[in-house]
C-alpha cells in the first residue's frame, strides 16, 4: 500500500514537470537544476556566476533549503531576482518538487528571463529522483568531500550533464586525488564533462561560463 502511494506521488511530480518543461519552452527560458551536498559551494558558485553573466543574460534564481532565507538574501545582493523555497512547510522535504518550482516560477516575469537557475536542497540523494522540468542538471562536488562520492551516490552523477569540481584552491592543503575522482565519475557517466573550478579564485570559470552560454544558445 505504501509503495502505491509513493508511486502516485512520483507520477504527479512527473506530470507537473512535463507542464513546467512546456511552459519554459514556450517562454524560451533555459532552466538549470544545480545539485550537491550541503556546503559544496552552490550559492557561492551562483553569486560568482551571476557577477560574470549579468546583465547580458537575464537571470532568475530559485533556492531551496529546509529553513532560512539566507541563500535568497545572498543572491539578491547580485541584483538577480531570487525566490526562496523552504521545504519545512512540506514536512522538511530533502528535495524540490516540480510543484514547488511551478509555484515559485509564477512569481517571475518569464517573458523577460533567459536563464532560470534552481539551487536544489543540499543533498546528494533525493534531488536526483525528482524531475522539476529543467533542461539540464549540474552536479557540484567539492574536493573536501572525498573521491568516492560518485560511486556512493551514482544516480546524481548518471542524471547530470556536467560535473563541477569545486574548491580546487584548497588542493594544496588536502590529500585528495582529483584524477581518481574523475575516473569514478567517468565510470558512472562516461559522456559527462568535468570542469575543475574554484568559486573563490574563479579558476576554471571561463570554461564553465562558456559551457553555460553554449547550452543556452543551443535551446534558442
Ligand atoms: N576555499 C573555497 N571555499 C569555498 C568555495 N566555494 C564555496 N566555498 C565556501 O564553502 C562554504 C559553503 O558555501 P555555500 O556556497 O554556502 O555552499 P552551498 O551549501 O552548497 O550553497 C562557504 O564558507 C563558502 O565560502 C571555493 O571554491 N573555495
Ligand atoms: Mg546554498
Amino acid at each position: 500500500m505504501e509503495i502505491k502511494v509513493a508511486q502516485k506521488m512520483l507520477d504527479a511530480n512527473d506530470e507537473m514537470a512535463r507542464h513546467n518543461r512546456l511552459l519554459f519552452k514556450e517562454k524560451n527560458v533555459f532552466v538549470i537544476n544545480i545539485m550537491s551536498s550541503p556546503g559544496s559551494g552552490k550559492t557561492t558558485l551562483l553569486e560568482k556566476t551571476l557577477g560574470r553573466i549579468q546583465p547580458d543574460i537575464n537571470c532568475g534564481i530559485i533556492v531551496g533549503d529546509i529553513c532560512t532565507k539566507n541563500d535568497a538574501e545572498r543572491i539578491l545582493k547580485t541584483g538577480a531576482p531570487a525566490i526562496q523555497i523552504n521545504t519545512d512547510a512540506f514536512g522538511g522535504e530533502c528535495h524540490l518538487s516540480a510543484g514547488s518550482i511551478e509555484k515559485a516560477a509564477s512569481d517571475f516575469n518569464l517573458e523577460e528571463m533567459d536563464l532560470l537557475i534552481v539551487e536544489n536542497v543540499g543533498n546528494l540523494v533525493c534531488p536526483a529522483e525528482f524531475d522539476i522540468g529543467e533542461d539540464v542538471r549540474v552536479v557540484v562536488l567539492s574536493v573536501t568531500e572525498g573521491e568516492d562520492k560518485p560511486l556512493k551516490y551514482p544516480l546524481m552523477f548518471r542524471e547530470s550533464s556536467l560535473a563541477l569540481l569545486n574548491k580546487i584552491d584548497l588542493l594544496p592543503y588536502l590529500d585528495y586525488d582529483i584524477g581518481l575522482t574523475k575516473k569514478y565519475i567517468t565510470r558512472i557517466n562516461a559522456e559527462m564533462p568535468v570542469i575543475e573550478i574554484s568559486s573563490k579564485t574563479l579558476e576554471g570559470f571561463d570554461q564553465w561560463i562558456e559551457w553555460l552560454k553554449n547550452r543556452i544558445i543551443q535551446k534558442k
